[in-house]
């Protein structure tokens, strides 16, 4: 599978998030590769894979960080690439301060914000800027989007039929 998603981290512990990215991709078939920059412990390194990120193939990055979450800014600030920010969690502020360093970003320089933890939805944002160009991915979006609603249509059935005190005990528990 060719590596089309660059999915990277301010630090290894926000990797049990970013993991969600990584699976999501996993099962839409989009190649990806994954490691740890930190736009402030490694701020080198950050530049170097934004400037060389095409080059090497990439269509899409995605960057998590918590606290003050300048990992995405910088990314998108020296590559054309569109860069998708994931607030990360953190103990201090309840994630506000990463979501707010990612998602206010000056006119000129978009970062394509998710919800605080949203590692899942950037990876389907990814492949959904993919699938405007790839067949592939494409179709493997529509069958993943088919499986949710059938979810949902079941539930809200099996909801209706025996209605709520039953469902919360029986499918809930
Ligand atoms: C950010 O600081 C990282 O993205 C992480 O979310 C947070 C804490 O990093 P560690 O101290 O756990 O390495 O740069």
């Amino acid at each position: 599978m060719k590596v089309q998603v660059g999915i990277i981290m301010g630090s290894d512990s926000d990797l049990p998030i970013m993991a969600e990215t990584a699976k999501i991709l996993d099962q839409l078939e989009v190649g990806y590769e994954l490691t740890v920059i930190s736009a402030h412990r490694t701020p080198e390194r950050a530049v170097t894979y934004a400037r060389e990120a095409r080059r090497n193939g990439l269509k899409v990055i995605i960057a998590g960080a918590g606290g003050a979450a300048h990992l995405a800014g910088v990314i998108a600030a020296l590559t054309t690439l569109p860069v998708i920010g994931v607030p990360i969690l953190t103990k201090s502020l309840g994630g506000a301060d990463a979501l707010y360093s990612i998602v206010q970003m000056p006119p000129g320089i978009p970062v394509a914000t998710v919800a605080i933890n949203g590692a899942k939805n950037a990876g389907i944002l990814a492949a959904q800027i993919i699938g405007c160009y790839d067949s592939v991915i494409e179709n493997n979006l529509d069958i993943f989007k088919e499986s949710m609603r059938a979810v949902v249509d079941n539930k809200a059935e099996k909801l209706e039929a025996k209605g709520y005190k039953a469902y919360l005990k029986e499918d809930m528990a």
